[in-house]
């Protein structure tokens, strides 16, 4: 047998498989995390069972009781490790300018002797006494010219059932990628070798973490943690942060955003894409069910997380959804405000960080209006309503998740999975602001829609560590997602606009929308959820010449009269307390503006500051 055959037999490789690159790569990838063995992913369902099978024996995975939860498992993670780390995400681009003043830098020299050549490299050994999973996934419908294909090398096979479901993956990836197809190379290890005869924990982790990009060279590393975006690298690593970089240098966007169909009682379907920050509703606002005093309006699934938008032939925008499932937040979902969701919840799910009831089934904060008596919690503990009285303690953890393939979602859209896409009519923008922000506003330009979308402030949220409910500027939803100077982003936002309308293509309209004002009383004054159609109906009547609207400050905004309030008791004096604009609010609000354009003061394309401008002369009235 010659060496290379040799090697081959090492890494299992499969007899089909014909990439040199692909299995060089993973060869090297071997040796430098000395993994135990290599195992190729295929993707079946029998791989999907046997690994769950393996991960409950290791105590990771908790099988739910099969009567009420079918085939679906319960996670707990490592106290430790239950969100994203925005301080420990790194975009290492040759020039420090390129990140730009949002991301963290370092240089790539530098974090590449951190992670594979220094002496005390942290991916050197790091999977010792582990098996590396080799995960080829594509992001997008398989053969789509949206879509893109990654292949991540992973030592958990939490990660890879996680990425079975998220993802396209296995072996027609592989025979995707051929001889010498392009792959997006990500790495990703929980950071936790086993020393011969060492006991695992149920969620190896390390407390180092590093989540880094290499725009240049396209490659994602990611050590210490197994948590969500952290670690499912097809997600935000990838479709976000390198799709970012690829999108700026082809012509397209890699946003993060929902993408949905909106039908008229009449038939007509447009669609909608739509960014919130993370844990602000872009799930429920995907999977919207309209009150039934708005019968005949439809709302279907596209995606609820990432949108790969690219000018199609005829020149408009098409949106197709990277993703094949959902990674959302779990606490707060119910059957009032998403039931779709709780449809799609049914059966086939990973829950991560929700309690767990005594008869096997889970629960988590705003699932039911009254708890269950007694509960496991989130870290195992026995849980009651009384010990949640006296110590505060969550069942779930607020950043409790649940995995599930979007085919369980009753309200998928027919053309989910279009490698095509869907032509999008219309961009909105929100984020979660108790004041200021009026429950819906409309560009009059697709500039004064990118600075509206570029001053975007948002309440931060548990789906990151760090403080919470602080507002701060969240660039088009991407301030941790964005794989590249923000600047420049906004300015590829400006150019690709510029582009279509010298080629007299129609833009889609763009529009900001906040859900989330309060009264005096603390409590959200707009009712939300389903009631979300009565907005979406203005802008649908917007698109199609038949709403009105009032010109203000920033742009136009329905009057009471122009929404529809078939069916919901909303007075006029509640429309003004979620419309209202105070010039005292805006003044603040637009030296926050002020501020974030200082501190991206690179680059900074002037029409952005020309709005500002203008607001400040309008406001000056
Ligand atoms: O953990 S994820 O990054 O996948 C979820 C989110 O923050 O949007
Ligand atoms: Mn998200």
């Amino acid at each position: 047998m010659n060496s290379l055959a040799n090697e081959e037999m090492r890494l299992n490789v499969p007899a089909h498989l014909q990439h040199a690159r692909l299995i060089d790569w993973v060869g090297r990838m071997a040796e430098l995390t000395q993994a135990r063995d290599v195992y190729w992913c295929d993707g079946s369902d029998a791989e999907y069972d046997r690994l769950c099978a393996k991960l409950v024996a290791a105590g990771t995975l908790e099988r739910l009781n099969p009567e009420t939860r079918p085939n679906s498992y319960l996670a707990r993670s490592s106290a430790s490790d239950v969100a994203r780390v925005e301080d420990r995400t790194f975009i290492c681009s040759a020039r420090k300018e390129d990140a730009g003043p949002t991301n963290n830098w370092i240089a790539p020299q530098q974090m590449r002797e951190l992670l594979q050549s220094g002496d005390k490299a942290l991916f050197k050994g790091c999977m010792r006494g582990r098996t590396l999973y080799v995960v080829p996934f594509s992001m997008g419908p398989l053969g789509s010219p949206i879509a893109h294909l990654g292949v991540e090398l992973s030592d958990s096979p939490y990660v890879v059932v996680n990425m079975k479901i998220m993802t396209r993956m296995g072996r027609a990836v592989l025979d995707a990628l051929g001889s010498d197809g392009h792959f997006v190379p990500c790495v990703h290890s929980v950071g936790a070798p086993l020393r011969d005869g060492q006991a695992d924990t149920s969620w190896p982790c390390n407390h180092t973490k590093y989540i880094v990009h290499y725009p240049e060279t396209q490659e994602i590393w990611s050590y210490g943690s197994g948590y969500g975006g952290n670690a499912l690298l097809g997600k935000k690593c990838f479709a976000l942060r390198i799709a970012s970089t690829m999108g700026r240098d082809q012509g397209w966007l890699a946003e993060h955003m929902l993408v949905m169909g909106v039908t008229s009682p009449g038939g007509k379907k447009l669609h909608v894409a739509a960014a919130f920050p993370s844990a602000c509703g872009k799930t429920n606002f995907s999977m919207l069910i309209p009150p039934a005093a708005l019968q005949g309006w439809k709302v279907t699934t596209v995606g609820d997380d990432i949108a790969w938008i690219k000018p199609g032939k005829d020149g408009r925008l098409y949106a197709i959804n990277p993703e094949a499932g959902y990674f959302g937040v779990a606490p707060g979902t119910n059957l009032h405000t998403n039931a779709n969701c709780m449809a799609t919840l049914k059966r086939d799910v990973i829950f991560t960080n929700v309690a767990r009831t005594d008869d096997g089934d889970v629960w988590w904060e705003g699932m039911t209006q009254t708890p269950p008596a007694h509960l496991i919690d989130w870290q195992g503990k026995h849980w009651t309503p009384e010990i949640a009285r006296q110590t505060g303690a969550k069942a779930a953890h607020p950043n409790s998740r649940f995995t599930v393939a979007a085919t369980n979602n009753p309200a998928l859209d027919p053309q989910w999975d279009d490698p095509a896409g869907v032509p999008i009519d219309a961009f909105i923008f929100g984020g979660r602001r108790s004041s200021t922000v009026p429950l819906v506003t409309e560009a009059r330009s697709w500039i004064e829609g990118i600075y509206m979308a570029a001053t975007m402030g948002s309440e931060t949220t548990a789906a990151a560590s760090g403080a919470q409910g602080v507002v701060r500027r969240d660039p088009f939803a991407m301030l941790p997602f964005i794989g590249y100077n923000m600047s420049d982003y906004f300015q590829h936002w400006l150019d690709l606009g510029a582009k279509l309308e010298a080629q007299d293509i129609a833009l889609p309209r763009i529009y900001c929308v906040n859900w989330f004002r309060k009264g005096a009383d603390g409590k959200f004054i707009w009712p939300g959820y389903g009631e979300n159609m009565r907005v979406l109906q203005w802008i649908v009547g917007r698109i199609q010449g038949q709403a009105k609207a009032e010109d203000h400050l920033m742009g136009l905004s329905p009057g009471y009269a122009d929404l529809n309030w078939k069916g919901l008791d909303f007075t006029q004096a509640q429309y003004r307390q979620v419309t209202d604009i105070d010039a005292a609010d805006w003044a603040r609000e637009v030296a926050l503006h002020a501020e974030l354009f200082e501190q991206l003061a690179y680059h900074m394309p002037a029409p952005l500051l020309a709005t500002m401008a203008d607001i400040r002369k309008r406001l000056a009235r």
